[in-house]
């Protein structure tokens, strides 16, 4: 009866020790770049550690007992009078219940400490980015700056970022893993995250909610920076970046991935597979939301993540949106 239970049990704890080294270099909260994903982590450990309390006894206790009561050759005396045992009783109820007080304290209180919404207190103002979700790809306006970019998303050290998120497609979910947690994106509304990073380095993010088929492609670089790093990134962004008009932004909303858009907005200024936009001065994040709140039904045609977006009645491939 046990046996079978340990054999499954012993490859996932196994697996879940691993997890660490199957990641490259600071692509997780295991390897922050910031004090979000620090605490992340370890409340990770804690928890493991605590819920280890209750599971190795049982991977130390189910091989000994195998061992020792066998039915050939086996040396234990086999006593089974045991269901009224007190003290055994108290310690397998009694364990584990503590265990669970403890971790539900102990995540009741950091949810609340890592509430995406709650700004973070820097030194300095926030960097303001309004993030979009589209079929497949991030789109990061800066509205305080005035560009916006896809396939990269450049932020200073020691500097919050306050971020606001909408998708102009299905919903999706955004997640940096290495500087804060994952939070969802749907069309006609807005989630917040705020974040800081507090070392220097590169990591990667991406959309954790299947999309459909550019879905694996739907990642970004991910860069914390000095200020003087930031600054020059800013002007290159501004000398490379091609306006962001609403024809170019419907081209960019199109089903592909940043490395079909690239095809069709990049140029030589830009880095491989990553787009640069300057702002036409609209306030562009606010008509995407706004998009879904006319109060009447988006026609195929409407809707960005559809195969007929942008492209009118002359469309003859199919009804499927
Ligand atoms: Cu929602």
């Amino acid at each position: 009866m046990h046996a079978p239970r340990l054999l499954f049990i012993l490859p996932v704890f196994l697996s879940i020790l691993l997890i660490p080294y199957s990641a490259s270099a600071s692509e997780t909260f295991l390897m922050p770049l910031g004090p979000v994903a620090e605490e992340q982590k370890v409340h990770f450990f804690w928890a493991m550690a605590l819920t280890m309390v209750a599971v190795l006894p049982v991977f130390i206790l189910v091989p000994v007992i195998l061992f020792k009561y066998r039915r050939k050759k086996g040396h234990g005396f086999y006593a089974p009078k045991w269901e009224t045992y007190g003290p055994l009783e108290v310690i397998m109820w009694g364990v584990p219940f503590l265990v669970i007080i403890v971790l539900s304290v102990m995540l009741w209180r950091a949810t609340a400490r890592l509430d995406p919404y709650k700004e973070i207190q820097g030194v300095v103002p926030p960097v303001k980015v309004q993030v979009v979700g589209l079929d497949w790809k991030w789109l990061f306006i800066y509205p305080e700056l005035d560009i916006a970019t896809v396939g990269e998303l450049v932020v200073p050290v020691h500097t919050p970022v306050s971020m606001i998120l909408t998708s102009d497609t299905v919903m999706q979910s955004f997640f940096i893993s290495a500087l804060a947690g994952q939070i969802y994106v749907m069309p006609g509304m807005t989630t917040k995250l705020n974040f800081i990073g507090t070392k220097t380095g590169d990591t990667r993010g991406e959309n954790t909610q299947y999309t459909g088929n550019g879905f694996v492609d739907q990642n970004f670089a991910v860069k914390v920076v000095t200020d003087e790093d930031f600054e020059a990134w800013v002007k290159q962004v501004r000398t490379g970046g091609i306006v962001l008009s609403p024809e170019n932004y419907n081209r960019l909303a199109q089903r592909n991935t940043k490395k079909q858009a690239y095809k069709v907005l990049g140029n030589s200024k830009m880095p491989e597979n990553t787009l640069y936009f300057n702002l036409p001065g609209t306030d562009l994040f606010h008509e995407i939301v706004m998009r879904y709140h006319s109060g009447k039904p988006l026609s195929i045609e409407e809707q960005p993540g559809t195969r007929k977006f942008g492209r009118g009645e002359d469309d003859a491939e199919g009804a499927q949106p």
